[in-house]
């Protein structure tokens, strides 16, 4: 737990300081709710895995126990959490894996165009690709400076700074490759396959042609 934390440019770090404007429909919140379906899973290190299967490019499936998981570089980014109920809580420094690490590691086979992060019990949200390795997607194991509480994700979550919250599932356990899209567990039910905050892609029924599997 005690990983360098390896700040971001000054440059990247005052920028989402300084950028007070939030994404069309949505209002500040004060302190940090608690947003989620279902119970919070009780974290048991010993039983704790993180598995990158699916579409891999050596055909292999790829597994971490938590410290395996935990030794991985740290970074931190620091990013707000735009809820599609209308809340956005700003300013936050997640400390963690970058996404993108994990593809490097584990890379898909060249056709994956989409990921499926599944967590516990179930729980699943699909990405295009493009969107989980982007620059500032992390999977969080801390949020400034200290370990994410059960409640908010514990051991890890997954931040996606430009999209919708619900696009980062909390007890994260592996990721999918997937060679088409398909969708995840909000997706199925009613929200929107791609989740852009700045373009208020909230619900499935915004959806235009090409933007997600049909339902
Ligand atoms: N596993 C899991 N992760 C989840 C959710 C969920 O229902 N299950 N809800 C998402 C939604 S809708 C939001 S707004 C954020 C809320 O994160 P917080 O409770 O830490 O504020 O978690 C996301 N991650
Ligand atoms: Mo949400």
């Amino acid at each position: 737990m005690g990983q360098p934390a390896e700040r971001e440019s000054g440059e990247r770090a005052s920028e989402g300081a300084a950028r007070s404007e939030l994404p069309p429909g949505q209002r500040l919140q004060r302190g940090w709710p608690v947003t989620h379906y279902g119970p919070v899973p009780k974290f048991r290190p010993e039983r704790w895995d993180f598995r990158v299967f699916g579409a891999t490019a050596d055909g292999e499936k790829h597994c971490w126990n938590h410290e395996e998981f935990t030794a991985l570089p740290y970074t931190t980014v620091v990013a707000d959490l735009h809820c599609v109920t209308k809340f956005s809580m700003v300013g936050a420094e997640w400390g963690g894996i970058p996404a993108r690490t994990i593809v490097d590691i584990a890379p898909p086979a060249p056709d994956v165009t989409h990921v499926m992060v599944w967590a516990e019990y179930g729980f699943s949200s699909n990405l295009r690709l493009a969107d989980f390795t982007s620059d500032r997607a992390l999977f969080a194991t801390h949020k400034d400076g200290e370990l994410l509480t059960a409640e908010h994700g514990f051991p890890l979550r997954l931040v996606v700074p430009h999209l919708y919250a619900w696009k980062g599932p909390k007890w994260v356990r592996g990721v999918e490759y997937m060679t088409a899209d398909r969708r995840g567990f909000w997706e199925e039910r009613g929200y929107h396959n791609i989740g852009d905050p700045w373009s208020e892609q909230r619900y499935s029924y915004q959806e235009e042609p090409g933007d997600g599997p049909e339902l």
